[in-house]
Protein backbone atom coordinates (compact mmCIF):
# COMPACT_ATOMS: atom_id res chain seq x y z
CA UNK A 1 0.00 0.00 0.00
CA UNK A 2 1.66 3.27 1.42
CA UNK A 3 0.30 5.59 -1.32
CA UNK A 4 -2.20 7.66 -1.05
CA UNK A 5 -5.71 6.92 -1.12
CA UNK A 6 -7.59 7.80 -3.84
CA UNK A 7 -10.23 7.53 -7.12
CA UNK A 8 -9.44 4.39 -9.27
CA UNK A 9 -10.60 4.66 -12.73
CA UNK A 10 -11.75 1.37 -13.80
CA UNK A 11 -14.31 2.03 -16.47
CA UNK A 12 -13.75 4.34 -19.28
CA UNK A 13 -16.43 4.75 -21.93
CA UNK A 14 -14.89 6.15 -25.18
CA UNK A 15 -16.30 9.79 -26.52
CA UNK A 16 -15.80 8.65 -30.07
CA UNK A 17 -17.09 5.10 -30.60
CA UNK A 18 -18.75 5.05 -27.24
CA UNK A 19 -17.52 1.54 -26.35
CA UNK A 20 -16.45 0.39 -22.55
CA UNK A 21 -13.08 -0.58 -21.33
CA UNK A 22 -12.46 -2.21 -18.16
CA UNK A 23 -9.27 -1.34 -16.75
CA UNK A 24 -8.25 -4.84 -15.09
CA UNK A 25 -5.11 -4.06 -13.67
CA UNK A 26 -6.32 -1.24 -11.83
CA UNK A 27 -9.04 -3.10 -10.37
CA UNK A 28 -6.97 -5.98 -9.68
CA UNK A 29 -4.92 -3.45 -7.17
CA UNK A 30 -7.80 -2.30 -5.78
CA UNK A 31 -9.72 -5.96 -5.21
CA UNK A 32 -6.62 -8.13 -4.91
CA UNK A 33 -5.42 -6.19 -1.91
CA UNK A 34 -3.42 -8.87 0.57
CA UNK A 35 -6.20 -8.04 3.60
CA UNK A 36 -9.28 -7.74 1.70
CA UNK A 37 -9.62 -10.21 -1.32
CA UNK A 38 -10.89 -13.25 0.20
CA UNK A 39 -13.22 -10.99 2.38
CA UNK A 40 -17.14 -11.19 1.37
CA UNK A 41 -17.06 -7.52 -0.41
CA UNK A 42 -20.13 -4.83 -0.02
CA UNK A 43 -20.13 -2.28 -2.91
CA UNK A 44 -22.12 1.10 -2.21
CA UNK A 45 -22.64 2.92 -5.48
CA UNK A 46 -24.07 6.29 -6.35
CA UNK A 47 -25.89 6.54 -10.12
CA UNK A 48 -28.41 9.39 -11.44
CA UNK A 49 -28.73 12.42 -14.00
CA UNK A 50 -25.50 14.64 -13.91
CA UNK A 51 -24.36 17.38 -11.83
CA UNK A 52 -26.74 16.26 -8.93
CA UNK A 53 -24.31 15.94 -6.02
CA UNK A 54 -23.39 12.00 -6.23
CA UNK A 55 -19.59 12.70 -6.10
CA UNK A 56 -20.25 15.22 -2.76
CA UNK A 57 -22.04 13.03 -1.02
CA UNK A 58 -19.29 9.95 -1.66
CA UNK A 59 -17.20 12.07 -0.01
CA UNK A 60 -18.63 12.49 2.96
CA UNK A 61 -19.62 8.84 3.49
CA UNK A 62 -15.41 8.58 2.59
CA UNK A 63 -15.18 11.23 5.80
CA UNK A 64 -17.55 8.95 7.89
CA UNK A 65 -15.39 5.68 6.49
CA UNK A 66 -12.19 6.76 7.87
CA UNK A 67 -12.98 8.92 11.02
CA UNK A 68 -16.34 6.81 12.40
CA UNK A 69 -14.93 7.24 15.67
CA UNK A 70 -14.53 10.34 15.94
CA UNK A 71 -18.05 12.43 17.43
CA UNK A 72 -17.20 15.46 14.65
CA UNK A 73 -16.60 13.07 11.61
CA UNK A 74 -18.36 15.22 9.30
CA UNK A 75 -15.67 17.34 9.50
CA UNK A 76 -14.37 21.21 10.32
CA UNK A 77 -15.91 24.16 9.70
CA UNK A 78 -13.18 25.27 7.05
CA UNK A 79 -12.37 21.94 5.79
CA UNK A 80 -12.28 21.51 1.85
CA UNK A 81 -14.06 18.54 0.80
CA UNK A 82 -11.85 15.86 -0.96
CA UNK A 83 -12.21 12.21 -2.04
CA UNK A 84 -14.01 10.83 -5.52
CA UNK A 85 -13.38 14.88 -7.57
CA UNK A 86 -16.76 17.06 -7.67
CA UNK A 87 -17.32 20.86 -8.52
CA UNK A 88 -19.95 23.28 -9.15
CA UNK A 89 -20.81 24.03 -12.77
CA UNK A 90 -22.83 22.93 -15.64
CA UNK A 91 -20.48 20.72 -17.35
CA UNK A 92 -20.14 16.89 -16.37
CA UNK A 93 -17.42 15.64 -14.04
CA UNK A 94 -17.35 12.35 -13.29
CA UNK A 95 -16.27 9.64 -16.34
CA UNK A 96 -17.15 6.03 -16.36
CA UNK A 97 -16.76 4.73 -12.97
CA UNK A 98 -14.84 5.01 -10.17
CA UNK A 99 -14.19 3.26 -6.86
CA UNK A 100 -12.31 4.09 -4.11
CA UNK A 101 -8.63 2.80 -4.21
CA UNK A 102 -8.55 1.89 -0.48
CA UNK A 103 -11.45 -0.86 0.41
CA UNK A 104 -12.61 -0.63 3.75
CA UNK A 105 -12.65 -3.37 6.26
CA UNK A 106 -15.82 -3.23 8.52
CA UNK A 107 -16.89 -5.33 11.65
CA UNK A 108 -20.11 -6.61 11.97
CA UNK A 109 -21.79 -7.06 15.52
CA UNK A 110 -21.54 -11.15 14.73
CA UNK A 111 -17.55 -10.89 14.57
CA UNK A 112 -17.50 -11.21 10.68
CA UNK A 113 -15.37 -8.64 8.59
CA UNK A 114 -16.86 -7.33 5.24
CA UNK A 115 -14.92 -5.30 2.75
CA UNK A 116 -16.65 -2.18 1.65
CA UNK A 117 -16.22 -0.78 -1.68
CA UNK A 118 -17.54 2.95 -2.46
CA UNK A 119 -18.15 3.55 -6.41
CA UNK A 120 -19.20 6.97 -7.88
CA UNK A 121 -20.39 6.66 -11.72
CA UNK A 122 -20.94 8.55 -14.54
CA UNK A 123 -23.75 11.53 -14.24
CA UNK A 124 -26.73 10.35 -16.95
CA UNK A 125 -28.07 12.29 -19.46
CA UNK A 126 -25.16 14.95 -20.02
CA UNK A 127 -24.87 16.26 -23.49
CA UNK A 128 -22.24 13.39 -24.68
CA UNK A 129 -23.61 10.27 -23.80
CA UNK A 130 -25.83 8.16 -25.35
CA UNK A 131 -28.70 6.52 -24.57
CA UNK A 132 -26.63 3.55 -24.47
CA UNK A 133 -24.18 4.93 -22.47
CA UNK A 134 -26.42 6.00 -19.54
CA UNK A 135 -27.65 2.61 -19.64
CA UNK A 136 -24.69 0.42 -19.37
CA UNK A 137 -23.38 2.79 -16.58
CA UNK A 138 -26.35 2.24 -15.01
CA UNK A 139 -27.00 -1.24 -15.37
CA UNK A 140 -22.96 -2.53 -14.53
CA UNK A 141 -23.41 -0.21 -11.58
CA UNK A 142 -26.57 -1.89 -10.64
CA UNK A 143 -25.32 -5.86 -11.52
CA UNK A 144 -21.97 -5.19 -9.44
CA UNK A 145 -23.56 -3.32 -6.39
CA UNK A 146 -24.92 -4.40 -3.46
CA UNK A 147 -26.64 -0.85 -2.25
CA UNK A 148 -27.52 1.32 -5.49
CA UNK A 149 -28.47 4.72 -4.72
CA UNK A 150 -30.47 6.16 -6.97
CA UNK A 151 -29.45 9.92 -7.09
CA UNK A 152 -32.69 12.17 -7.56
CA UNK A 153 -33.04 16.04 -7.22
CA UNK A 154 -36.36 17.08 -5.50
CA UNK A 155 -38.78 14.34 -6.46
CA UNK A 156 -39.57 11.24 -8.09
CA UNK A 157 -40.76 11.92 -11.07
CA UNK A 158 -42.32 9.39 -13.52
CA UNK A 159 -39.77 9.28 -16.16
CA UNK A 160 -36.88 8.83 -13.34
CA UNK A 161 -39.17 5.40 -12.96
CA UNK A 162 -38.80 4.94 -16.46
CA UNK A 163 -35.61 5.45 -16.96
CA UNK A 164 -34.99 3.04 -14.32
CA UNK A 165 -37.09 0.47 -16.04
CA UNK A 166 -34.88 0.62 -19.08
CA UNK A 167 -31.98 0.48 -17.39
CA UNK A 168 -32.37 -2.23 -15.01
CA UNK A 169 -33.77 -4.28 -17.55
CA UNK A 170 -31.12 -3.47 -19.57
CA UNK A 171 -29.15 -4.99 -16.90
CA UNK A 172 -31.52 -7.91 -15.98
CA UNK A 173 -31.05 -8.76 -20.05
CA UNK A 174 -27.19 -9.46 -19.76
CA UNK A 175 -27.37 -11.63 -16.72
CA UNK A 176 -26.97 -15.15 -17.77
CA UNK A 177 -30.02 -16.35 -15.98
CA UNK A 178 -32.90 -14.37 -14.87
CA UNK A 179 -34.00 -14.38 -11.27
CA UNK A 180 -37.49 -13.52 -9.42
CA UNK A 181 -35.48 -10.58 -7.87
CA UNK A 182 -32.01 -10.29 -10.11
CA UNK A 183 -30.57 -7.16 -7.78
CA UNK A 184 -30.50 -5.96 -4.54
CA UNK A 185 -30.90 -2.73 -2.46
CA UNK A 186 -32.35 0.14 -3.76
CA UNK A 187 -32.41 3.54 -2.52
CA UNK A 188 -34.00 6.42 -4.12
CA UNK A 189 -32.45 9.33 -2.32
CA UNK A 190 -34.16 13.00 -2.91
CA UNK A 191 -31.62 15.85 -2.76
CA UNK A 192 -33.45 19.27 -2.20
CA UNK A 193 -36.19 18.21 -0.75
CA UNK A 194 -38.79 21.16 -0.33
CA UNK A 195 -41.90 19.46 1.40
CA UNK A 196 -40.93 18.59 4.43
CA UNK A 197 -44.40 19.71 5.64
CA UNK A 198 -45.94 16.76 3.45
CA UNK A 199 -43.10 14.26 4.57
CA UNK A 200 -40.48 15.01 6.88
CA UNK A 201 -36.92 14.62 6.01
CA UNK A 202 -35.05 10.86 6.21
CA UNK A 203 -35.87 7.58 6.17
CA UNK A 204 -39.45 7.91 7.96
CA UNK A 205 -40.50 10.43 5.56
CA UNK A 206 -38.77 9.03 2.09
CA UNK A 207 -40.36 5.41 3.17
CA UNK A 208 -43.94 6.46 3.36
CA UNK A 209 -43.31 8.96 0.45
CA UNK A 210 -41.91 5.96 -1.48
CA UNK A 211 -44.90 4.11 -0.34
CA UNK A 212 -47.34 6.16 -1.80
CA UNK A 213 -45.31 6.63 -5.38
CA UNK A 214 -44.83 2.87 -5.62
CA UNK A 215 -47.99 1.83 -5.07
CA UNK A 216 -49.62 0.06 -7.45
CA UNK A 217 -53.41 0.45 -7.54
CA UNK A 218 -56.59 -1.24 -9.66
CA UNK A 219 -57.25 1.93 -11.30
CA UNK A 220 -54.31 2.88 -12.43
CA UNK A 221 -53.19 2.85 -16.18
CA UNK A 222 -51.76 -0.33 -17.12
CA UNK A 223 -48.28 1.80 -18.02
CA UNK A 224 -47.89 3.09 -14.20
CA UNK A 225 -48.76 -0.39 -13.19
CA UNK A 226 -46.02 -2.40 -15.06
CA UNK A 227 -43.43 0.52 -14.43
CA UNK A 228 -43.98 -0.32 -10.86
CA UNK A 229 -43.81 -3.85 -10.94
CA UNK A 230 -40.97 -4.29 -12.86
CA UNK A 231 -38.78 -2.01 -10.24
CA UNK A 232 -40.29 -4.28 -7.45
CA UNK A 233 -39.46 -7.41 -9.13
CA UNK A 234 -36.28 -6.13 -9.85
CA UNK A 235 -35.02 -5.30 -6.15
CA UNK A 236 -35.10 -7.23 -2.84
CA UNK A 237 -34.90 -4.20 -0.98
CA UNK A 238 -36.02 -0.73 -1.72
CA UNK A 239 -35.63 2.44 0.25
CA UNK A 240 -36.25 6.30 0.15
CA UNK A 241 -34.16 9.27 1.87
CA UNK A 242 -35.04 12.58 1.76
CA UNK A 243 -32.49 15.08 2.45
CA UNK A 244 -33.10 18.28 2.44
CA UNK A 245 -31.63 21.54 0.36
CA UNK A 246 -27.95 22.02 1.20
CA UNK A 247 -28.44 25.81 0.83
CA UNK A 248 -27.67 28.26 -1.68
CA UNK A 249 -23.78 28.56 -1.35
CA UNK A 250 -23.29 25.36 -2.05
CA UNK A 251 -25.61 25.01 -4.74
CA UNK A 252 -24.61 28.38 -6.32
CA UNK A 253 -21.20 29.71 -5.68
CA UNK A 254 -17.98 29.10 -7.70
CA UNK A 255 -15.90 29.32 -4.83
CA UNK A 256 -17.41 26.99 -2.49
CA UNK A 257 -15.03 23.87 -1.58
CA UNK A 258 -17.25 21.75 0.48
CA UNK A 259 -16.05 23.82 3.77
CA UNK A 260 -19.04 23.05 6.32
CA UNK A 261 -19.55 26.65 7.43
CA UNK A 262 -21.24 26.90 4.11
CA UNK A 263 -23.58 24.25 4.61
CA UNK A 264 -27.36 24.55 5.54
CA UNK A 265 -27.66 22.93 9.34
CA UNK A 266 -30.61 20.67 8.20
CA UNK A 267 -28.59 19.16 5.39
CA UNK A 268 -25.11 18.33 8.07
CA UNK A 269 -28.02 17.12 10.18
CA UNK A 270 -29.73 14.87 8.06
CA UNK A 271 -26.61 14.18 6.70
CA UNK A 272 -25.41 12.77 10.19
CA UNK A 273 -28.40 10.84 10.50
CA UNK A 274 -28.12 9.17 6.74
CA UNK A 275 -24.15 8.41 6.61
CA UNK A 276 -24.02 6.19 9.40
CA UNK A 277 -27.19 4.65 8.90
CA UNK A 278 -26.28 3.17 5.69
CA UNK A 279 -22.66 2.36 6.55
CA UNK A 280 -23.79 0.57 9.47
CA UNK A 281 -21.75 -2.52 9.87
CA UNK A 282 -25.20 -4.26 10.39
CA UNK A 283 -26.80 -2.66 7.50
CA UNK A 284 -23.72 -3.25 4.94
CA UNK A 285 -25.53 -5.98 2.98
CA UNK A 286 -22.63 -8.11 0.88
CA UNK A 287 -23.34 -8.78 -2.40
CA UNK A 288 -24.79 -11.77 -3.80
CA UNK A 289 -24.77 -13.60 -7.23
CA UNK A 290 -26.61 -16.47 -7.43
CA UNK A 291 -27.59 -16.27 -3.60
CA UNK A 292 -23.83 -16.84 -2.86
CA UNK A 293 -21.77 -14.06 -1.15
CA UNK A 294 -19.10 -13.27 -3.12
CA UNK A 295 -15.82 -11.92 -2.22
CA UNK A 296 -13.33 -9.10 -3.56
CA UNK A 297 -11.75 -11.63 -5.62
CA UNK A 298 -14.81 -13.03 -7.08
CA UNK A 299 -15.76 -9.70 -7.63
CA UNK A 300 -13.30 -8.93 -10.15
CA UNK A 301 -14.27 -11.67 -12.37
CA UNK A 302 -18.28 -10.57 -12.52
CA UNK A 303 -16.40 -7.47 -13.55
CA UNK A 304 -14.92 -9.39 -16.25
CA UNK A 305 -17.85 -11.19 -16.87
CA UNK A 306 -20.04 -8.18 -17.40
CA UNK A 307 -17.74 -6.31 -19.24
CA UNK A 308 -17.52 -8.45 -22.26
CA UNK A 309 -21.34 -8.89 -22.47
CA UNK A 310 -21.51 -4.79 -22.77
CA UNK A 311 -18.61 -4.74 -25.49
CA UNK A 312 -20.00 -7.58 -27.28
CA UNK A 313 -23.02 -6.89 -30.40
CA UNK A 314 -25.22 -9.36 -28.52
CA UNK A 315 -27.25 -7.06 -26.57
CA UNK A 316 -29.92 -5.05 -28.35
CA UNK A 317 -29.66 -1.13 -28.72
CA UNK A 318 -31.43 0.76 -26.26
CA UNK A 319 -32.67 4.12 -27.64
CA UNK A 320 -34.23 7.06 -27.03
CA UNK A 321 -38.11 6.68 -26.52
CA UNK A 322 -38.82 8.78 -29.74
CA UNK A 323 -36.62 6.75 -31.99
CA UNK A 324 -38.15 3.84 -30.25
CA UNK A 325 -41.99 4.93 -30.96
CA UNK A 326 -40.84 6.13 -34.62
CA UNK A 327 -39.81 2.47 -35.25
CA UNK A 328 -42.63 0.55 -33.59
CA UNK A 329 -44.86 3.31 -35.76
CA UNK A 330 -43.45 2.34 -38.75
CA UNK A 331 -43.08 -1.03 -38.12
CA UNK A 332 -46.94 -1.17 -37.51
CA UNK A 333 -47.87 0.59 -40.43
CA UNK A 334 -45.66 -1.83 -42.87
CA UNK A 335 -47.21 -4.59 -41.06
CA UNK A 336 -51.11 -3.38 -41.72
CA UNK A 337 -50.00 -2.20 -45.33
CA UNK A 338 -48.05 -5.91 -46.07
CA UNK A 339 -51.32 -7.72 -44.42
CA UNK A 340 -53.40 -5.38 -46.75
CA UNK A 341 -51.50 -6.52 -49.71
CA UNK A 342 -51.31 -10.54 -48.25
CA UNK A 343 -55.47 -10.51 -48.18
CA UNK A 344 -56.15 -9.31 -51.47
CA UNK A 345 -53.85 -11.32 -53.36
CA UNK A 346 -54.88 -14.21 -51.01
CA UNK A 347 -58.47 -13.52 -52.73
CA UNK A 348 -57.22 -13.46 -56.50
CA UNK A 349 -54.79 -16.34 -56.28
CA UNK A 350 -54.54 -17.51 -53.12
CA UNK A 351 -55.14 -21.07 -51.12
CA UNK A 352 -56.98 -23.44 -53.95
CA UNK A 353 -58.14 -20.67 -55.71
CA UNK A 354 -57.55 -21.70 -59.71
CA UNK A 355 -55.07 -20.72 -61.95
CA UNK A 356 -55.03 -17.50 -62.61
CA UNK A 357 -53.17 -16.17 -66.24
CA UNK A 358 -49.94 -14.47 -65.35
CA UNK A 359 -50.71 -11.48 -67.18
CA UNK A 360 -53.78 -10.32 -65.64
CA UNK A 361 -51.99 -11.55 -61.94
CA UNK A 362 -49.07 -9.25 -62.32
CA UNK A 363 -51.94 -6.31 -63.50
CA UNK A 364 -53.36 -6.97 -59.97
CA UNK A 365 -50.23 -7.19 -58.43
CA UNK A 366 -49.48 -3.57 -59.66
CA UNK A 367 -52.60 -2.67 -58.55
CA UNK A 368 -52.30 -3.89 -54.88
CA UNK A 369 -48.80 -2.90 -54.70
CA UNK A 370 -49.42 0.66 -54.84
CA UNK A 371 -52.59 0.76 -52.70
CA UNK A 372 -50.43 -1.06 -50.05
CA UNK A 373 -47.94 1.67 -50.70
CA UNK A 374 -50.17 4.26 -50.20
CA UNK A 375 -52.08 2.95 -47.26
CA UNK A 376 -47.93 2.60 -45.03
CA UNK A 377 -47.83 6.27 -46.46
CA UNK A 378 -50.91 7.50 -45.49
CA UNK A 379 -50.73 6.17 -42.31
CA UNK A 380 -49.62 8.85 -39.37
CA UNK A 381 -46.16 7.78 -38.26
CA UNK A 382 -43.25 9.91 -36.21
CA UNK A 383 -39.72 9.87 -37.42
CA UNK A 384 -39.76 12.02 -40.21
CA UNK A 385 -39.18 11.31 -43.75
CA UNK A 386 -35.99 9.89 -43.77
CA UNK A 387 -37.16 7.28 -41.23
CA UNK A 388 -40.53 6.75 -43.18
CA UNK A 389 -38.51 6.28 -46.24
CA UNK A 390 -36.28 3.87 -44.97
CA UNK A 391 -39.10 1.50 -43.41
CA UNK A 392 -40.59 2.14 -46.87
CA UNK A 393 -37.87 0.66 -48.93
CA UNK A 394 -38.64 -2.27 -46.55
CA UNK A 395 -42.15 -2.50 -47.20
CA UNK A 396 -41.20 -2.29 -51.48
CA UNK A 397 -38.82 -5.23 -50.74
CA UNK A 398 -41.02 -7.45 -48.82
CA UNK A 399 -44.03 -6.87 -51.05
CA UNK A 400 -41.70 -8.30 -53.94
CA UNK A 401 -40.61 -11.39 -52.09
CA UNK A 402 -44.24 -11.54 -51.19
CA UNK A 403 -45.46 -11.44 -55.08
CA UNK A 404 -42.82 -13.63 -56.00
CA UNK A 405 -44.21 -16.37 -53.68
CA UNK A 406 -47.64 -15.93 -54.87
CA UNK A 407 -46.51 -16.02 -58.68
CA UNK A 408 -44.88 -19.19 -58.03
CA UNK A 409 -47.78 -20.83 -56.40
CA UNK A 410 -50.42 -19.42 -59.04
CA UNK A 411 -47.76 -20.85 -61.22
CA UNK A 412 -47.78 -24.19 -59.23
CA UNK A 413 -51.48 -24.63 -60.24
CA UNK A 414 -50.72 -24.60 -64.07
CA UNK A 415 -51.88 -28.40 -65.24
CA UNK A 416 -48.89 -28.08 -67.83
CA UNK A 417 -46.45 -26.97 -65.58
CA UNK A 418 -47.42 -29.65 -63.23
CA UNK A 419 -47.32 -32.14 -65.81
CA UNK A 420 -44.16 -31.04 -67.92
CA UNK A 421 -41.63 -33.36 -66.51
CA UNK A 422 -43.94 -36.30 -67.16
CA UNK A 423 -44.98 -34.88 -70.58
CA UNK A 424 -41.83 -34.17 -71.49
CA UNK A 425 -40.79 -37.61 -70.76
CA UNK A 426 -43.48 -39.27 -72.57
CA UNK A 427 -43.12 -37.33 -75.58
CA UNK A 428 -39.21 -37.90 -75.83
CA UNK A 429 -40.43 -41.70 -75.45
CA UNK A 430 -42.83 -41.52 -78.36
CA UNK A 431 -39.66 -39.94 -80.13
CA UNK A 432 -37.66 -42.10 -79.76
CA UNK A 433 -39.89 -45.33 -80.52
CA UNK A 434 -40.26 -43.70 -83.98
CA UNK A 435 -36.80 -42.83 -84.20
CA UNK A 436 -35.56 -46.58 -83.48
CA UNK A 437 -38.44 -47.93 -85.68
CA UNK A 438 -36.95 -45.52 -88.60
CA UNK A 439 -33.37 -46.66 -87.87
CA UNK A 440 -34.05 -50.17 -88.14
CA UNK A 441 -35.89 -49.46 -91.49
CA UNK A 442 -32.99 -47.92 -93.30
CA UNK A 443 -30.59 -50.46 -91.81
CA UNK A 444 -29.07 -49.18 -89.02
CA UNK A 445 -29.57 -51.83 -85.79
CA UNK A 446 -26.87 -50.38 -83.67
CA UNK A 447 -28.10 -46.97 -83.76
CA UNK A 448 -31.46 -48.42 -83.11
CA UNK A 449 -30.35 -50.31 -80.43
CA UNK A 450 -28.58 -47.21 -78.80
CA UNK A 451 -32.07 -45.34 -79.19
CA UNK A 452 -34.06 -48.41 -77.60
CA UNK A 453 -31.53 -48.10 -74.44
CA UNK A 454 -32.15 -44.36 -73.99
CA UNK A 455 -35.83 -44.98 -74.54
CA UNK A 456 -35.61 -47.38 -71.46
CA UNK A 457 -33.75 -44.89 -69.51
CA UNK A 458 -36.51 -42.44 -70.10
CA UNK A 459 -39.06 -44.93 -69.07
CA UNK A 460 -37.19 -45.27 -65.72
CA UNK A 461 -37.29 -42.06 -65.11
CA UNK A 462 -40.87 -41.57 -65.73
CA UNK A 463 -41.62 -44.43 -63.66
CA UNK A 464 -39.37 -43.36 -60.81
CA UNK A 465 -40.79 -39.73 -61.03
CA UNK A 466 -44.42 -41.34 -60.60
CA UNK A 467 -42.76 -42.70 -57.58
CA UNK A 468 -41.53 -39.69 -56.19
CA UNK A 469 -44.46 -37.87 -56.85
CA UNK A 470 -46.39 -40.56 -54.95
CA UNK A 471 -44.93 -41.02 -52.18
CA UNK A 472 -43.18 -37.79 -51.50
CA UNK A 473 -39.32 -39.58 -50.94
CA UNK A 474 -36.09 -38.58 -52.76
CA UNK A 475 -37.39 -35.52 -53.43
CA UNK A 476 -33.51 -34.62 -54.48
CA UNK A 477 -34.31 -37.32 -57.27
CA UNK A 478 -36.98 -36.01 -58.00
CA UNK A 479 -36.06 -32.69 -58.82
CA UNK A 480 -33.08 -33.61 -60.86
CA UNK A 481 -35.36 -35.22 -62.89
CA UNK A 482 -37.36 -32.23 -63.34
CA UNK A 483 -34.41 -30.31 -64.10
CA UNK A 484 -33.24 -32.50 -66.50
CA UNK A 485 -36.77 -32.26 -68.79
CA UNK A 486 -37.21 -28.65 -67.90
CA UNK A 487 -33.13 -28.62 -69.75
CA UNK A 488 -34.57 -30.72 -72.58
CA UNK A 489 -37.83 -28.64 -72.60
CA UNK A 490 -35.97 -25.75 -73.24
CA UNK A 491 -33.13 -26.99 -75.75
CA UNK A 492 -36.39 -28.03 -77.70
CA UNK A 493 -37.44 -24.36 -77.52
CA UNK A 494 -34.22 -23.09 -78.84
CA UNK A 495 -34.27 -25.03 -81.58
CA UNK A 496 -37.60 -24.40 -82.27
CA UNK A 497 -37.62 -20.82 -82.08
CA UNK A 498 -34.15 -20.70 -84.36
CA UNK A 499 -36.07 -23.14 -86.82
CA UNK A 500 -38.65 -20.78 -87.10
CA UNK A 501 -36.22 -18.07 -87.74
CA UNK A 502 -34.42 -19.39 -89.78
CA UNK A 503 -38.24 -20.00 -92.40
CA UNK A 504 -38.88 -16.49 -91.77
CA UNK A 505 -35.45 -15.04 -92.75
CA UNK A 506 -36.06 -17.58 -95.75
CA UNK A 507 -39.58 -16.21 -96.70
CA UNK A 508 -38.39 -13.01 -96.32
CA UNK A 509 -35.62 -13.42 -98.83
CA UNK A 510 -38.21 -15.04 -101.15
CA UNK A 511 -40.15 -11.94 -100.69
N1 LIG B 1 -28.78 21.69 -5.07
C1 LIG B 1 -27.89 20.85 -4.59
N2 LIG B 1 -26.63 20.93 -4.99
C2 LIG B 1 -25.74 20.07 -4.47
C3 LIG B 1 -26.10 19.08 -3.52
N3 LIG B 1 -25.00 18.39 -3.18
C4 LIG B 1 -23.98 18.91 -3.92
N4 LIG B 1 -24.42 19.92 -4.68
C5 LIG B 1 -23.68 20.74 -5.63
O1 LIG B 1 -23.84 20.14 -6.90
C6 LIG B 1 -22.70 20.39 -7.72
C7 LIG B 1 -22.24 19.10 -8.37
O2 LIG B 1 -21.69 18.20 -7.46
P1 LIG B 1 -20.99 16.86 -7.89
O3 LIG B 1 -20.83 16.03 -6.67
O4 LIG B 1 -19.79 17.10 -8.72
O5 LIG B 1 -22.16 16.25 -8.79
P2 LIG B 1 -22.19 14.86 -9.59
O6 LIG B 1 -23.60 14.35 -9.53
O7 LIG B 1 -21.13 13.96 -9.11
O8 LIG B 1 -21.90 15.36 -11.06
P3 LIG B 1 -21.31 14.48 -12.29
O9 LIG B 1 -20.10 13.78 -11.80
O10 LIG B 1 -21.03 15.48 -13.34
O11 LIG B 1 -22.40 13.55 -12.66
C8 LIG B 1 -21.67 21.00 -6.80
O12 LIG B 1 -21.64 22.40 -7.02
C9 LIG B 1 -22.19 20.74 -5.40
O13 LIG B 1 -21.85 21.79 -4.51
C10 LIG B 1 -27.46 19.00 -3.13
O14 LIG B 1 -27.89 18.17 -2.33
N5 LIG B 1 -28.32 19.93 -3.69
MG1 LIG C 1 -19.57 13.07 -9.99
Amino acid sequence: MGRKPGPVQIITVSKDDHSFELDTKALEQVLLAENVRDKHVVVLSVAGAFRKGKSFLLDFMLRYMYRKDDENWLGQDDEPLTGFSWRGGSEPETTGIQVWSEVFLVQKSDGTEVAVVLMDTQGAFDDQSTVKDCATIFALSTMTSSIQLYNLSQNIQEDDLQQLQLFTEYGRLAMDEIFQKPFQSLMFLIRDWSFPYEYIYGFKGGSQFLDKRLQVKEAQHEELQTVREHIHSCFTNISCFLLPHPGLKVATSPGFRGQLRDVAPEFKEQLQSLIPKLLHPDRLAEKEINGNKITCRGLLEFFKAYIKIYQGEDLPQPKTMLIATAEANNLAAVAAAKDQYYKNMEKMCGGDLPYVSPDSLEEKHHFYYREALRSFSSTKKMGGQDFCDRYQAHLEKELEEMWQSFSKHNESKNLFSAFRTPAVLFVLVCLLYVLSGLLLFIGLPAFAWMCDCTLGVVMIAMLTWAFIRYSGQYRSVGGAIDQAAGVVLEQATVMLNKSRGTNMADTKKSR
